[in-house]
């Protein structure tokens, strides 16, 4: 078994500043799950477009209020505490924080721990 504690990820290259966001890497590539966990804060008052063509991601919203808008529809999805979405369409959307959200972020195929958004908002697919 392994246990992971935030304490431990901070300040190391698995704590990942991404101008809009902070991800601290729990559970990686290497990790061996087949999925990626990560402690993600959204910064308050920012608006981040995403579009993971490459991974799918569960986001469950533990602190904090924002909302979601999904491009293909423009539907507006309030994201406060205690909920979850899934982009299980690969969908590409804004995030917009209104106070800090504190993210656990779930990624599909897993993230090797170092990845930042691309300018479109994607990461990389893991060639390895
Ligand atoms: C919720 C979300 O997608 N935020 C962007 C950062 C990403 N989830 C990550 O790497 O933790």
């Amino acid at each position: 078994m392994k246990v992971v504690k935030l304490e431990d990820i901070l300040g190391t290259d698995y704590d990942v500043d991404g101008g809009n966001w902070i991800s601290r890497r729990l559970i990686m590539k290497k990790d061996g799950m087949g999925y990626s966990v990560n402690d993600t804060i959204i910064k308050a008052g920012t608006e981040t477009h995403i579009w993971y063509q490459n991974h799918l991601e569960s986001v469950y919203c533990i602190e904090g209020e924002g909302e979601v808008v999904t491009l293909s529809d423009n539907k507006v999805w309030p994201i406060t505490k205690d909920t979850l979405y899934a982009l299980d369409e690969h969908d590409e959307h804004l995030l917009r924080a209104k106070t800090d959200m504190r993210m656990v972020c779930v990624f599909n195929p897993p993230l090797s721990g170092k990845e930042v958004h691309d300018e479109n908002g994607v990461y990389p697919v893991d060639e390895d």
